[in-house]
């Protein structure tokens, strides 16, 4: 039987390492035959997702390098896109940053650059990689990006992040109404806590990621594969009547008082 994705090609923004979530939707995808495109910001991770591809045997389309803070760098990067592959179907956002020292203590406190560079890089890339997209999403396509719950309450240490992924998630919103028209999709996958890199170091990670497997009506813990498949659902055509959407994939922990 043919894959969920034979001949599309995605674009994958986001692997750093092989606990990328960006990594565990690559193996999603790449096992239900899409035609994979990279792009990274820092040469360590262009270098990890090398081996990564290698040892698991994938050949990549194309890797491109994009720095979702620069126009140029997007206006570069999705230019690449067009000339070497043309048209593509799928887009994953996978992309959010916050200075450490506004991911603890009071909120109150995050100085004007913090919030503007966490909404920038967290937030507003979605806006532009959309805009960059959907001129070559041009047989329709569908984005997806993610997000964490602490855009609905306030937990703890989270903090500016929380302000930009709820800026996220009304961004999916309003360009799923902007893109629609095109046949392209906009959807969120808002998932429970996953040990990534960007997780490392980060205070109130364990406490979080243990109140899942005690408090969720699943009682376990949520991973990359997960979500990888969850997103895969969202780029196939298994969700084509979904849009403006966002997916908890937490082991149903949101739905808990
Ligand atoms: P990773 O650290 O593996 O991935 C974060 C990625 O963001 C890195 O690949 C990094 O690229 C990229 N990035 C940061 N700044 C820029 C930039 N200016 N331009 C381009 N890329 C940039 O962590 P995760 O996989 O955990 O994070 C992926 C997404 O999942 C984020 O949006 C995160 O908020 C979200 N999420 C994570 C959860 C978790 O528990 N881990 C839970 C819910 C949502 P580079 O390495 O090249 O710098
Ligand atoms: C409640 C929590 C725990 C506390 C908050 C964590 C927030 C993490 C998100 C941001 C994206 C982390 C971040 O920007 C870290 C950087 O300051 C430092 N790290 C880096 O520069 C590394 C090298 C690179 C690869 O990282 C990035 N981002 O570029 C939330 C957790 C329970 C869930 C969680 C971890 C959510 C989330 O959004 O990631």
């Amino acid at each position: 039987m043919a894959g969920l994705l034979e001949g599309k090609n995605i674009v994958i923004m986001g692997v750093a390492n092989e606990r990328s979530i960006a990594w565990g939707i690559t193996k999603s995808i790449h096992r239900e035959g899409a035609n994979l495109i990279f792009t990274n910001r820092q040469e360590r991770s262009y270098k990890k997702l090398l081996k990564l591809l290698e040892k698991h045997d994938i050949t990549p389309k194309l890797m491109v390098s994009c720095d979702v803070a620069d126009d140029n760098s997007i206006t570069e990067a999705f230019g690449k896109i067009k000339e070497e592959v043309g048209v593509i179907h799928g887009l994953v956002h996978s992309v959010a940053f916050a200075n450490r020292e506004d991911l603890q203590g009071e909120f109150v406190d995050t100085s004007r650059d913090g919030f503007l560079l966490a909404q920038e890089i967290s937030a507003y890339s979605l806006v532009a990689v959309t805009k960059a997209a959907k001129d070559l999403m041009t047989e329709g396509g569908s984005i997806v990006t993610q997000t964490y719950l602490g855009s609905e309450r306030v937990i703890p240490n989270y903090n500016v992040m929380g302000v930009a992924k709820a800026s996220l998630e009304a961004s999916v919103r309003y360009l799923a109404e902007d893109v629609g028209k095109r046949n392209i999709r906009v959807n969120a996958i808002s998932a429970g806590p996953i040990r990534t890199l960007s997780a490392k170091g980060v205070s109130g990670f364990n406490e979080k990621a243990s109140v899942i497997e005690e408090k969720a009506p699943l009682r376990r813990s949520v991973d990359q594969d997960q979500v990888g498949d969850a997103t895969l659902f969202f780029l196939s055509d298994l969700s084509r009547g979904i849009t403006g959407e966002v997916l908890h994939v937490d082991s149903g922990f949101h739905i808990i008082g």
